[in-house]
């Protein structure tokens, strides 16, 4: 089955998606290619060195492509390789499967779950504020939650969303300035949880997400004081360019650790899984050249029990979703899948069949991934350059966002 033509489609329903889209004569197939704030350098990348190499290949051979794609090119992994090479990789598993007409599920060897557990995002201004919003979650269902909130000194920090469900970072223009003081962060934090402890009781999973702000000392010191409100896990406790600042935090703390979110590569992260320094990989599809690889890194890490957490911001596209609920389905060693629901106008693009029921996803049985393309909608948003923005201390330093 010939892979006849590609588009790559950009459209911009109150934030950025990149899109591809792969045809035979018979089948077609979507990958999301979406890269924050960086997203015409894999348009462009899938546009002019990618495509014209895919036009005449067998769209059923997907490891033979993987591998052509990453070793031909002799340049390798990086965030904008392998986002390209993540979004032909699942755009083939969704032509695939639909050609055979099966859910992708089916191909990555069948269900191993009847659904997939998702935690909600939280967060408030104050801490009563983001309490009474984990309770609303509890409400909805869920039954894990993450929790973020403003502090004082802190007044924009990470993870606070400016609505309740709908969580965007990006802004158009240049990237907006935000404070950080680990000081104001590291002495308001236990109170936080200990006051969701005290509403939420102990049986609510909590995650709480520290975006790469500390160095590996002070995570050791944050995962001990945290260690009586039973967090499910600290994500990104350091920044995760380096593996071997977790063998700190691990030797101080039984707080379970996740880190991922900016991997592209199994090599991003095989120290952490071989030493069990972490309990959960939280690399995203869409960022880690598809499910292809993301599967090799679940094999590898079930072989060390550590267990796989998709990355599933809302600055991903519903393919990547779809795709990381058919993983969540299929993977023997996942844990729980990120949820942040998707705008109205996204969904209306995507029209996505994935359903969410007490705190849970369930995939339909459509063949495929489950997701469309209608390019109709996506054309009325047309593509805006936003940017996350840059964190800086008190004195004016570059801090890690
Ligand atoms: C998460 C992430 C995101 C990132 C975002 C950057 O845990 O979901 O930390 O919120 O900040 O994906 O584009
Ligand atoms: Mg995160």
């Amino acid at each position: 089955m010939k892979i006849t033509d590609g588009n790559v489609l950009l459209t911009s329903p109150g934030r950025n998606f990149v899109t591809l889209r792969l045809q035979t004569d018979d089948a077609w197939g979507l990958g999301d290619a979406t890269l924050n704030g960086r997203e015409l350098a894999v348009a462009s990348y899938l546009e002019n060195h990618v495509l014209p190499l895919l036009v005449g290949r067998d769209a059923f051979q997907i490891d033979d492509i993987w591998h052509e794609l990453y070793k031909g090119a002799y340049w390798r992994r990086g965030p904008v390789t392998m986002t390209a090479l993540g979004a032909v990789d699942v755009a083939l598993w969704d032509l695939k499967a639909k050609a055979l007409g099966v859910p992708v599920y089916e191909l990555l060897g069948g269900r191993a779950r009847e659904r997939v557990r998702v935690y909600g995002h939280a967060s408030g201004a104050t801490p009563e504020a983001a309490v009474e919003s984990v309770a609303r979650f509890v409400e909805m269902g869920y039954t894990a939650v993450r929790l973020q909130c403003g502090f004082e000194g802190l007044p924009d920090t990470y993870g606070v969303g400016r609505g309740d469900l709908y969580y965007e970072p990006a802004s158009p223009g240049r990237p907006r300035v935000e404070t950080w003081d680990t000081t104001e962060y590291l002495t308001q934090i236990e109170p936080l949880f200990a006051l969701a402890r005290r509403e939420l009781g102990p049986k609510i999973e909590l995650l709480h997400d520290v975006h790469h702000r500390l160095t590996p000392n002070e995570a050791a010191r944050l995962g001990r004081l945290l260690e009586p409100y039973r967090l499910f896990w600290l994500e990104d406790a350091t920044p995760a360019e380096l593996q071997e600042g977790f063998r700190r935090i691990r030797s101080q703390t039984t707080t379970p650790l996740a880190v991922g979110e900016v991997f592209n590569s199994v090599y991003d992260v095989h120290t952490l899984i071989t030493e069990q320094l972490i309990d959960y990989v939280r690399m995203a599809v869409a960022h880690s050249g598809g499910l292809t690889h993301m599967v090799r890194v679940a094999h590898l890490a079930e072989l060390f029990q550590v267990r796989m957490a998709c990355h599933g911001p809302t600055d991903l596209s519903p393919v990547n979703l779809a795709a990381s609920l058919h993983f969540g389905t299929a993977i023997h060693n996942f844990g729980i899948q990120e949820y942040m629901r998707h705008s109205p106008e996204t969904d209306e693009i995507f029209t996505p069949t994935y359903e969410l029921q007490d705190g849970h996803m369930y995939v339909s049985d459509d063949a495929g991934l489950g997701v469309s393309y209608d390019d109709q909608s996506a054309e009325q948003y047309e593509y805006t350059p936003a940017y996350l923005p840059v964190a800086r201390l008190g004195d004016g330093t570059v801090h890690s966002w």
